[in-house]
């Protein structure tokens, strides 16, 4: 039988096992730029089978909270290449989320103080992090977005193409499109955020044109086999609606099939909360959308994620239900969360205070299991 702690084979990269870390923003990286602490904390979860980055923004345009990083400057990609290589001397392997956050930004956050972008001029009712001059966080409203005109498109797209690129340059053993969440892709895909007229809005094959524009582009430029996507069908997380998901999600993985992806990387649920969260009538079929994805031909890797124990993880890849399971929270306060699910150990608690901005305390100073601290 498989276990979560059998190694895998995603597209000749060998994990050590199925448990992945899933990407978790800490808004650490002042202008950008991950700091050597920021390479500590990943190196200390390398036993994680994959390490996927906090979400990385592709360009200024695509950031939307405070001191999050980025991979458009070379004293980001050098920042990440100092993280790259201490996750891979501890033998781990890393991919970086990109991210354009789309309507989900601040002016203040933005190039000369403009309006974030979005498919249309629809304002997010979520809220963005900031921190103030004098160092402590807040919470703020997204702000008014602007429409952007289809010419500006192939530019945006142009910005994943670049970023990919970089990560290469910086190490990484891949990448996984951010195109979950309520962020700038997704805001293409659901109605409730695209009322665009043109060929990118309406129909669920307008609607997921962006999406098929950023995953040809990066596969062009780095190979499929290096290239994930992240995708949350029914999340409400930044106001993110659509009334009904189950085609629109089938559409998209049916597609991505012909692409040849590493892997699939679905959150159940709403995104860190209820697994059981449903958008329009009817429970989302997860099933269903692995067996379109399959039925179409792909043959990446499914991975699931949302709040799953121990025993749900196990359960998922011995009946073949997933391929990995990604963890989120519980990576943050374990560093040595394999191992502890290994052992069924106890797990350390989270401080929530801790989890967005700061320093070393709450990120690289959680305790590991005494024999092998
Ligand atoms: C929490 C806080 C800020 C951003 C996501 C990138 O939900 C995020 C995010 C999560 O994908």
């Amino acid at each position: 039988m498989t276990t979560l702690f059998d190694s895998f084979d995603l597209s000749g990269l060998t994990l050590a096992n199925r448990i992945v870390m899933a990407p978790l923003t800490r808004n650490r990286s002042p202008r950008a730029v991950p700091l050597p602490i920021t390479a500590t904390y990943y190196a200390q979860r390398a036993s994680a089978g994959l390490l996927i980055t906090e979400a990385t923004a592709i360009s200024h345009q695509g950031q939307g909270y405070a001191n999050v990083p980025g991979l458009y400057t070379a004293e980001a990609i050098a920042g990440w290449r100092a993280v790259t290589d201490a996750v891979h001397a501890q033998g781990g392997k890393i991919v970086v989320q990109l991210w354009h956050v789309g309507r989900v930004s601040h002016t203040t956050l933005q190039p000369d103080g403009q309006a974030p972008v979005a498919p249309s001029s629809i304002q997010a009712k979520a809220n963005t992090y900031l921190i103030d001059a004098d160092g402590s966080g807040s919470f703020a409203a997204t702000s008014q977005p602007r429409a952007l005109n289809a010419e500006e498109l192939p530019g945006i797209v142009e910005d994943y193409r670049r970023a990919a690129r970089a990560a290469i340059d910086a190490g990484f053993d891949g990448v996984e499109i951010h195109a979950a969440n309520g962020y700038l892709i997704d805001q293409f895909l659901r109605s409730g955020s695209n009322q665009r007229t043109d060929a990118y809005g309406g129909s669920i094959a307008n609607r997921a044109r962006f999406l098929f524009d950023v995953v040809e582009a990066v596969t062009a430029e780095i190979g499929s086999a290096r290239t994930g996507i992240r995708l949350s069908p029914v999340t409400p997380a930044n106001d993110s609606f659509d009334p009904a998901p189950q085609p629109l999600f089938e559409y998209v993985v049916h597609k991505l099939a012909a692409y040849a992806l590493s892997y699939v990387h679905v959150i159940e649920g709403a995104t860190g909360g209820p697994r059981d969260h449903q958008q329009g009538d009817t429970p989302f079929d997860y099933a269903a959308l692995k067996q379109a994805y399959r039925q179409a031909g792909g043959q990446g890797a499914w991975m699931v994620n949302n709040g799953y124990d121990r025993d749900q993880a196990e359960q998922a890849i011995a009946s073949g239900a997933a391929d990995l399971v990604a963890f989120g929270k519980p990576f943050i306060s374990n560093p040595d969360l394999v191992e502890r699910l290994r052992r069924g150990d106890a797990l350390n608690p989270g401080d929530s205070s801790t989890y967005y901005g700061g320093g070393e305390r709450g990120y690289t100073d959680y305790p590991v299991l005494a024999e092998h601290a």
